[in-house]
């Protein structure tokens, strides 16, 4: 049996773009596995039972979905270089920025994508075709292409990215660019010379969409040129043996972007957990939560508008708050300190009133409190 782990999933993936990067990291001995139409059908839906990627399969055989899952057990099996920060407040910074780039960046992830046609579809019909029927004839991979195309593009106005929110999702993506390059002028990853599952939740949307797709690699690269340089670093960082800033020290170049963070995207976390809430008033703990529930508010600068729910968002909400609420109170007094002046500890007083958990890949209502 091979050593090797394997990793199914596709270059344009956002997610998978975050577990590549952390494997290579890892230096966790790992081939990649094109998910193509075959591999979904033979390999990924009849062993996890959901179409999702990434998926990682063990030299045991084992099948693990969702990015976050997949690093948190692989960090259990390689403990060296963590990339969970032992101090309490890095470490909460860094599962909130996981959360922003998995839950938030997708908005100009799929706007910088889809929306910009002449720059970028024939690049991303061809990355999709040649990913979902590698080795086929062109005209059987444009066809197939095609209908990847549909399904994703089709996703961008229920995703709330409108005629109406276009100009403020532009102007907040090519602030945090401007933020984020100050940032990575001063310190080569989100909290020192080493990632943290931070770095890695950004990766996902500033890599495969971002940093790839011809029209926001264009403006990426205008723009932000230390952030190229990190999402570089971030693919390979086989070498690096850095660490975290001492003393628990946070850049006070994060912090307007944790301020935004608190203020449009906690929010409309707090909208989806309360869509979970009242779907789930009278089901039973098991049972499996729809993907989506129904449209939400949602707030960027000064434009409003609505998106459709989606309950994952709730489970990588639970990880900070999770995190903070196991927090003794003296250290929760000290994060607290750093938190209020962002308006991050009316967000960490938050409480789901249902949990979910993910069971068999797929999410599910958790146990009564
Ligand atoms: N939370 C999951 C999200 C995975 C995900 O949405 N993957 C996309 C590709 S990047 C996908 O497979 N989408 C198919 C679908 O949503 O049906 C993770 O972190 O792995």
């Amino acid at each position: 049996m091979s050593n090797n782990f394997i990793l199914y999933g596709s270059p344009a993936s956002l997610y998978t773009g975050k577990v590549r990067a952390y494997l290579n990291y890892k230096n966790i001995p790992f081939q990649e596995k094109i998910s193509s139409l075959k591999v979904y059908k033979k390999i990924i839906i009849p062993n996890t039972g959901v179409g999702m990627i990434p998926v990682v399969v063990t030299p045991q055989g084992e099948y693990w979905q969702d990015s976050s899952l997949i690093i948190d057990h692989l960090e259990t099996l390689f403990e060296e270089k963590s990339v969970y920060p032992s101090s309490p407040k890095q470490n909460l910074v860094a599962l909130l920025f996981e959360l922003y780039g998995d839950e938030w960046l997708r908005l100009p992830a799929m706007h910088y994508r889809w929306n910009f046609p002449a720059d970028n579809l024939e690049f991303i019909k061809q990355e999709f075709g040649s990913s979902v029927a590698p080795g086929m004839p062109k005209f059987v991979q444009r066809w197939l292409g095609k209908k990847v195309v549909d399904k994703f593009s089709g996703l961008v106005v229920p995703l709330g990215i409108t005629s109406k929110s276009i100009a403020a999702i532009e102007t907040w993506y090519e602030e945090l660019l401007l933020q984020l390059n100050a940032h990575f002028a001063e310190h080569d990853f989100l909290l020192g010379s080493c990632p943290s599952i931070g770095d890695y939740g950004l990766m996902g949307p500033l890599y495969a969409h971002l940093y790839r797709d011809p029209y926001p690699g264009k403006l990426m690269r205008t723009l932000a040129p230390n952030v190229v340089a990190w999402v570089e670093r971030m693919n390979q960082a086989q070498n690096i043996q850095g660490e975290f800033l001492a003393d628990d020290n946070i850049p006070s170049t994060l912090e307007p972007i944790l301020s935004r963070l608190f203020g449009e995207c906690w929010p409309a976390l707090e909208c989806a957990s309360q869509a979970i809430a009242q779907w789930a008033d009278g089901k039973d703990p098991g049972t499996t939560v729809p993907r989506r529930l129904g449209m939400q508010s949602f707030t960027i600068g000064d434009i409003t508008e609505q998106q459709m729910s989606i309950s994952f968002s709730q489970w990588m909400m639970q990880r900070p708050l999770d995190f903070y609420q196991s927090l003794p109170e003296l250290q929760k007094q000290v994060v607290d300190r750093y938190l209020e002046p962002l308006g991050g500890k009316r967000a960490m007083g938050f409480q789901p009133a249902k949990r979910v958990e993910l069971e068999n890949y797929k999410l599910v209502l958790g146990p009564n409190e």
